[in-house]
């Protein structure tokens, strides 16, 4: 008797064990596997909009991939509400890292690539920046609506 409530008791000490572990690892939750995202909007440039290719590389977008692999952007496009288009060259962007897109001209690297603009594309008031893969598939989108503000963290 005495051995047979023992072995019950071990028994539902080793249920509740088992289910205690199952709350420390729950499944992972849907998008845990992360994404290419537009992560930030600098719309408005630092000081007066002289046009200066200063001026125009201080209006940027930023893209991250918040995957654990490298995601080619070759043939990716970033546009505006009036659809001026930056196509990416040949490119992956490194898992946990971010792209920043300026406006104006400059050399790429992995970390930044320019536009080639001499004029703003980003609206200093409301806009609406769309990620499209080569094939034309939405990949994310960020508005915003805001003139007071200087960038929009997407
Ligand atoms: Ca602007
Ligand atoms: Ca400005």
């Amino acid at each position: 008797m005495s051995s047979a409530t023992g072995t019950t008791a071990r028994t539902a000490a080793a249920l509740a064990a088992g289910c205690a572990i199952a709350l420390l690892y729950p499944a992972a939750p849907a998008g845990a596997a992360g994404s290419v995202h537009i992560s930030k909007i600098y719309y408005d440039s630092p000081g007066t909009d002289n046009r200066s290719n200063a001026s125009l590389n201080g209006e940027y977008v930023q893209i991250k991939n918040s995957t654990s692999r490298g995601v080619s952007l070759k043939g990716w496009v970033l546009a505006d509400a009036s659809n001026h288009k930056y196509t990416f060259p040949r490119y992956t962007l490194g898992a946990g890292r971010t792209v920043t897109v300026r406006t104006g001209s400059g050399s790429d690297t992995s970390a930044t690539k320019y536009q080639g603009r001499r004029a703003y594309v980003w609206n200093n008031d409301r806009d609406k920046a769309t990620l499209r893969k080569a094939g034309g598939a939405t990949v994310d989108t960020c508005a915003y609506n805001n003139s007071r503000a200087d960038y929009k963290i997407c």
